[in-house]
């Protein structure tokens, strides 16, 4: 088995969407599907662009998808040759994990096309294609390659006024419908076919259309230039299109490759985590380090990563807790300064925090919980839609999901924990964490008769059981940003001029002093045998299995959560809460603790979101049951290799790459398996490896220092590297 392709042979329709996640390049500019050149629309066939949103009417607001501008369309002797649509003798495509690089090869009988095509890692605006065709027949073969404006859309369209030149490259210019964001796709060709007898075709797109008579034994290799710009990118995005794809031409498609080659060579160094003993759990790190590694924010300083990545538009290409507490371990740990982009979005956010605060009468800062540029709220009151009565069903995610505001708090703090820089924290940083904090306190529910403060009416990570009081993770969270703002005093404590400053700024004085009696109030879970009760009430709820829920679906895609779903009224969760807690701060809890928990809430979970197998292994790994941890690790890291992960909620389509797994995959090799521990810089390890594994070797980044972790059976060792 080779540790870094995935590969498929044949083709079923049924396999579009999911292969369309499975084989996607991205380069955090943008991300193309993994469908062949020839598709359109219904094989889900897109580009989309991180950051850039759009509103149709009164549908979500969604990312937008781009033309397609790598598109080829063959025919010969008057049949189109379409996978899908025409009958193929056979289909090969493949996916190079170590350098983003996609391939085709479909034998149509009298014609083969293969082809190998990347999203540049060396030029974020670049794509480019060779596509090559070898005749098996004499014939008349008619090519139209050009862009495409096809484009599929969930809740689209959202590109408008297109208007299209011909010239050197082709171009495609149009504007989004909302904010009028002008968006250019360009592409050129070797060779290129205007010195042949062309003909050009506007209708859905701009293409030229190449008529040759063939003979057989034939060959004809095209390389295909495309780029991408955006209004958002500054200067004419047409100008710039062209010139990045012209640029590009003049280069050659070979040298181009090397360079996006050398660029992802250059990540891997970075970051690459080597396991030995087991090739498919090899693959399968690698793929999950491939698919967090490509929609990474490298062109830009202050931008995150949705949670289905740049996979398409789902969960409408928003930004959740997903980037906090499951992408920003990674990068936190070899890339720093794409840990410090994620951070920073959120320091840039702020605005739209405060007024969402302010708009549910509260002070602070209440991050959006699907956060969309400049923070807007991209999540709706009706988040999922009934299977039975087709309606939008209420959700409460948007309003009760309060965690958001103290998970961003928590990744800011574990930032300067780890890395010992407090750059960012005075960048804004710690302005974030004392509004979240101020958040909490507007938010808590004192009472006249009793010193406990709770939070009621909230959601935790287990999204099934809504507007509950007292949820363990959610008040752990809060007391740790109250905490972390209290902190600040300490961290700050040799620029006290500063710090004070910034208090005053934010006419802080009142609120340090009710932060600091809040803290001790803070409602503590009932413990039960050990248990640590998700949330007031929880444990009396019916106690019965997964399988017995599961029995009572009327439909596969019925909502199990909220008022009418079947786990509403059960003990039944959807994913790791209590012991997400637990995994997020593994000192506070005893081994003994965790495993109570662990026993109690594996069981009664379902899993069913991408978010929590990895939850569980952490924990596994930390009460030294690696055995445990590894089919838990397995399912996480094979996500995007075998394409699994739930499809549908109700009736909204959620399918996608699961980023939240790439980057749980390596916390539990990382940070599970190896034990790694960072405080100020200085990392330890306390390794937990599982049977499978006979070595782990990983690089991460330190004190500004480079240092390699090995584990073996052994134990464990970290040296510096040169
Ligand atoms: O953030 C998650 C949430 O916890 C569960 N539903 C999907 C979201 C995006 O991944």
């Amino acid at each position: 088995m080779n540790q870094w392709i995935l590969e498929k042979t044949g083709f079923d329709p049924a396999d579009a969407a999911a292969d369309g996640n499975r084989f996607l390049c991205a380069n955090g500019y943008m991300g193309l599907r993994g469908a062949v050149e020839e598709a359109g629309p219904a094989q889900f066939s897109a580009i989309t662009l991180a950051g850039v949103y759009d509103q149709y009417q009164d549908r979500w607001r969604e990312p937008v998808n781009a033309p397609g501008a790598l598109h080829f369309r063959l025919s010969f002797n008057g049949q189109a040759l379409a996978l899908g649509r025409t009958e193929a003798l056979s289909h090969r495509q493949r996916l190079d994990y170590r350098h983003g690089v996609f391939q085709r090869e479909t034998d149509f009988g009298p014609v083969t096309i293969s082809s190998r095509r990347f999203v540049s890692m060396a030029d974020c605006h670049l794509l480019a294609d060779q596509y090559e065709l070898r005749f098996r027949a004499d014939g008349e073969m008619t090519l139209l390659a050009g862009i495409s404006t096809a484009i599929w859309d969930i809740n689209g369209p959202h590109l408008f006024d297109f208007d299209y030149q011909a010239g050197n490259a082709l171009l495609v210019r149009a504007a989004t419908g909302e904010k009028r964001i002008a968006v250019a796709a360009a592409q050129c060709m070797t060779p290129d076919f205007e010195a042949e007898e062309t003909l050009l075709q506007r209708e859905q797109g701009i293409f030229r259309a190449y008529k040759r008579r063939v003979k057989k034994g034939d060959t004809l290799t095209v390389s295909a230039f495309a780029a991408i710009c955006t209004a958002l990118d500054g200067g004419d995005p047409a100008d710039s299109a062209r010139a990045h794809c012209l640029q590009a031409q003049a280069r050659g498609f070979d040298a181009c490759l090397q360079a996006h080659r050398d660029a992802w060579e250059r990540i891997w160094d970075r970051c690459e985590i080597t396991l030995e003993g087991d090739e498919a759990a090899a693959l399968a790190l690698h793929a999950s380090q491939y698919h967090l590694n490509c929609i990474a924010p490298r062109h830009a300083d202050s931008l995150s990563i949705p949670a289905r990545g740049l996979s398409g538009q789902t969960y409408k290409g928003a930004i959740f807790w997903d980037s906090e507490i499951f992408f920003f371990p990674m990068f936190v740990h070899t890339q720093p300064e794409i840990a410090r982009s994620l951070l920073r979005y959120r320091i840039k956010t702020l605005p739209g925090a405060l007024k969402k605060a302010a708009e549910y009468g509260y002070r602070g800062a209440f991050y959006a919980w699907e956060s969309q540029e400049g923070g807007t709220e991209g999540c709706t009151n009706f988040n999922v839609v009934d299977v039975f009565t087709h309606r939008p069903v209420r959700t409460y995610f948007r309003d009760k999901q309060i965690h958001i505001s103290a998970d961003i708090a928590y990744a800011l703090r574990s930032y300067y924990d780890i890395t010992g820089d407090r750059s960012l924290l005075m960048a804004g940083g710690a302005r974030v964490i004392l509004e979240c904090a101020r958040f909490y306190l507007s938010r808590a529910n004192a009472h006249l008769d009793s010193d406990g403060v709770d939070f009621a009416d909230v959601i935790g990570p287990d999204e099934y059981h809504e507007r509950v009081k007292n949820n363990a993770f959610t008040n752990r969270m809060i007391l740790y940003c109250l905490e972390s703002a209290l902190r600040m005093r300490e961290i700050f404590a040799d620029q006290p001029g500063w710090f004070d400053r910034l208090l005053r700024e934010l006419d802080y004085e009142k609120d340090w002093a009710l932060i600091r009696d809040l803290c001790p109030r803070i409602r503590e879970p009932r413990v039960r045998d050990g248990v640590v009760e998700q949330f007031d009430g929880y444990f009396d709820l019916e106690d019965c299995t997964l399988d017995d829920v599961r029995a009572r679906l009327c439909d596969p895609r019925e909502y199990w959560g909220g008022d009418h779903g079947v786990a509403g009224t059960t003990q039944i969760i959807k994913q790791a809460d209590v012991i997400a807690l637990m995994a997020l701060f593994p000192d506070r809890f005893s081994p003994e603790e965790v495993a109570a928990n662990w026993r109690y809430y594996e069981p009664r979970t379902e899993h069913g979101s991408s978010l929590s197998a990895c939850m569980y292994a952490l924990a596994a790994c930390r009460i030294g049951r690696p055995d445990a941890a590894w089919p838990l690790f397995m399912k996480t890291a094979q996500i995007d290799v075998l394409g699994g992960g739930k499809q549908w909620a109700g009736e909204i389509y959620i399918g996608g790459t699961h980023p939240a797994s790439n980057g749980g995959a390596w916390m539990i090799a990382a940070l599970g398996f190896a034990g790694l521990r960072m405080q100020n810089g200085y990392p330890t390890l306390h390794p937990h490896l599982p049977p499978q594994i006979t070595r782990l070797r990983f690089p991460i980044t330190a004190g500004g220092k480079r240092l390699l972790v090995e584990v073996t059976p052994d134990g464990g060792e970290i040296r510096e590297l040169g």
